[in-house]
């Protein structure tokens, strides 16, 4: 049987990673995004190595339209014949009150979690289309079903993920692109030494006194929905710490 292809952004560390990690090991060819080239290479050797699958690493940002597209574009055309996409790379910058907020940190945040998406969507579904099928994964979160205190900026990107993901399932039902968004709660990655912008210990006390979601987690939904029958789509989970109740209410020891 032909191998399908799974195309990750986001993939050099947490739910990118372990949902890579996830595809390889069901035996998919992989396209993985992400800037740091060191680790980007590392895991696709170790991928590469351990599940005898073939990856093509790209470091790109998703911020960048005109080197995402010059890039894809070139890849030879095996390549684009992708059978599922997890729009994944995103990013929390700061948790400030919107008075204080970094415009800067906005800016990061709007640029990568909604315009990076949308422009890897465009490119990705135009590869689908000719194939009439495909499966978009987008990674919300309980950000965006729930707006929490400081939360503002990544709370709208992700409520933006949320309604783009609803709009993307209706664009694409005539080229029978299926589309599903996976929102998870607190998960344990690098999620909040980004956030903090490299304070572990500040990162470490988010997940203290519960037990948070793993990427590995993360990855067994995107599996889940992946992996249903032609006829089924998921088209939306929300996923979260059995202690969380809600994006502001967790039970802590
Ligand atoms: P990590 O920080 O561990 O991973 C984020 C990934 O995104 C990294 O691989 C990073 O790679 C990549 N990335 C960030 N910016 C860019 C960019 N401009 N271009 C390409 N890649 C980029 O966090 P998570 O695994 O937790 O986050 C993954 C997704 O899950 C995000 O969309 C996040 O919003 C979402 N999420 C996370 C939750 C959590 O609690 N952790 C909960 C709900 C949703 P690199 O730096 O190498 O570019
Ligand atoms: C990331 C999780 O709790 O910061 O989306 O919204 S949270």
């Amino acid at each position: 049987m032909e191998s399908k292809t799974a195309f990750i952004t986001g993939a050099t560390s947490g739910i990118g990673e372990a949902c890579a990690t996830l595809f390889a090991q069901q035996g998919y060819q992989l396209i993985l995004v992400g800037r740091r080239t060191e680790r980007l290479e590392k895991l696709s050797r170790y991928l590469e190595d351990k599940y005898a699958i073939t990856v093509m690493p790209l470091v790109l940002d998703v911020r960048n339209k005109t080197q995402l597209s010059t890039v894809l574009e070139g890849l030879p055309e095996e390549w684009k014949k992708v059978a599922v996409l997890v729009n994944n790379a995103g990013l929390s910058q700061g948790l400030d009150p919107i008075d204080k907020g970094n415009t800067d940190d906005w800016d990061t945040m709007i640029d990568t979690n909604m315009k990076g998406l949308l422009y890897v969507s465009k490119i990705v579904s135009n590869w689908m289309i000719p194939e009439k099928k495909g499966h978009i994964i987008n990674i919300g979160s309980i950000a965006g079903k729930e707006v929490y205190p400081n939360g503002n900026v990544y709370c709208a990107t992700k409520h933006a993920v949320d309604a783009l993901n609803i709009g993307m399932r209706m664009d694409l039902l005539p080229h029978g692109i299926k589309v599903t968004a996976i929102n998870p709660g607190m998960v344990e990655t690098e999620f909040s030494i980004v956030r903090f912008k490299g304070d572990e210990d500040r990162a470490k006390t988010v997940y203290q006194g519960f037990e948070p979601l793993m990427a590995q987690d993360i990855a067994d939904a995107i599996w889940f929905a992946v992996s249903r029958p032609a006829h089924v789509n998921i088209n939306d989970m929300l996923i979260m710490p059995t202690a969380q109740a809600s994006a502001t209410i967790t039970l802590k020891k």
